[in-house]
């Protein structure tokens, strides 16, 4: 037995479920399974009837996808799941209960207190937090990626205030909206009327100020999500967020513009600085040779990006950033496998 296989034999390896395995984040989490080598001994596929009868390849191998139900979690040690807030709801707990640790991708539980929110750069030590409930949610993919990007920077600098406008791309949505972007295109160019299902107006050629849901307040949940996460992942509630967010006729990854203003000054060359020594990030930042982080660069990428990094000029101490990801990799599939990387490391024994 060579050395890489011994390894690999003495590891311990786990009982993973994949819950919305057939969706636009549940197919991310099995490829990035794959490619990381997760210690999977076994996979449990799981959706909803409309996906029985199918199967989905993980290593080479062909896996029965089966209808979730409350017997499903028997055995299985790992959850990720991302088959919408109802669906975790009802079955975060029953898995939980059954004792399967569930790594929840959706709304769900995010603001309860007793439920960490954690992105692995950011928060890795909330992980412990999961013996509280069983359940450890991971963040909304836009406050993701800005996180990441924010937490050096307020390490050297202490942030007062962000004030972001997001450019999310339709994966976000699921599979259903790219399918309604790529038809909607079609049809234009073809000289037809565009249909519109799943969102409320054309998103072929349009930009649309409204993700997720209106709240009293005005905003939408989506720009609601980006206040509470961000208090909450950062552990100060003093941190003031505003946010737009807006849904672009972009596939895959999202794109964002940061405003900050901090407290010490920090120059834009120090930014630079910071951010290129820190963790997931990749500075992307020669305006001279047209080099800034573009959606279509990060697609499949790892990395959050940002570029674009300047002094705001209308204030003292404040910077702005172009922060780009791939929202279905870190900012839902991949950060919740790094999660459950660091849960099996240091704690499941
Ligand atoms: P999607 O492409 O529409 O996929 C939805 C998945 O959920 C499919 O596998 C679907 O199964 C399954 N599902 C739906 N209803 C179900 C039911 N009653 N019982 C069992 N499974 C059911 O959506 P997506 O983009 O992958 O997103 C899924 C969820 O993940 C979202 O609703 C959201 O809560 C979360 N999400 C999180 C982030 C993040 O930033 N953390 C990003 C995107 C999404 P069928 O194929 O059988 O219908
Ligand atoms: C991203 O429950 C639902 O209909 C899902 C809505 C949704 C969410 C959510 O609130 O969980 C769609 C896309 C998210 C998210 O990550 O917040």
């Amino acid at each position: 037995m060579n050395y890489l296989r011994r390894i690999d034999w003495i590891m311990r390896s786990y009982n993973v479920a994949v819950v919305g395995a057939t969706g636009a984040v549940g197919n991310e989490m099995i490829s990035i399974l794959e490619e990381r080598n997760f210690p999977v001994k076994t996979l449990t596929l799981l959706a909803s009837e409309r996906s029985l009868g199918k199967e989905l390849e993980f290593r080479g191998k062909k896996h029965p996808v089966k209808v979730l139900g409350e017997h499903s979690f028997e055995g299985v040690e790992i959850g990720l799941f991302s088959a919408g807030g109802s669906i975790s709801q009802k079955f975060a707990p029953i898995a939980a209960a059954a004792g399967c640790v569930v790594i929840d991708n959706t709304s769900a539980f995010r603001y309860e207190p007793d439920i960490p929110l954690v992105i692995p750069e950011v928060n890795p030590e909330k992980i412990a937090e999961y013996r509280r409930r069983g359940i450890i949610a991971n963040p909304n993919c836009s406050t993701i990626q800005m996180v990441v990007v924010l937490k050096p920077i307020h390490d050297v600098a202490r942030i007062k205030r962000v004030v972001v406008s997001t450019y999310q791309s339709v994966s976000g949505t699921g599979k259903k909206a790219m399918e309604e972007l790529a038809e909607q295109t079609r049809a234009i160019m073809n000289f037809q009327d565009p249909v519109a299902k799943v969102y409320p107006y054309q998103i072929a050629f349009n930009c649309l100020p409204h993700i997720d849901v209106f709240l009293e307040n005005g905003y939408t949940k989506e720009e609601m999500k980006m206040v509470w996460e961000t208090q909450k992942i950062m552990g100060d509630d003093s941190i003031a967020v505003t946010a737009t967010t807006i849904r672009v006729p972009v596939f895959r990854a999202h794109s964002e513009s940061v405003n900050i203003e901090t407290e010490k000054k920090i120059t834009a060359k120090e930014a630079k600085e910071v951010l290129s020594r820190a963790p997931g990030i990749v500075v992307v930042d020669n305006p001279g040779k047209r080099e800034y982080p573009l959606a279509i660069h990060a697609v499949g990428k790892d990395e959050t990006f940002v570029g674009r990094i300047r002094e705001d000029t209308s204030i003292v101490n404040g910077l702005n950033l172009w922060i780009v990801s791939d929202n279905l990799r870190k900012g839902a599939a991949l950060n919740a496998v790094q999660i459950a990387e660091i849960l099996f490391r240091d704690y499941l024994k």
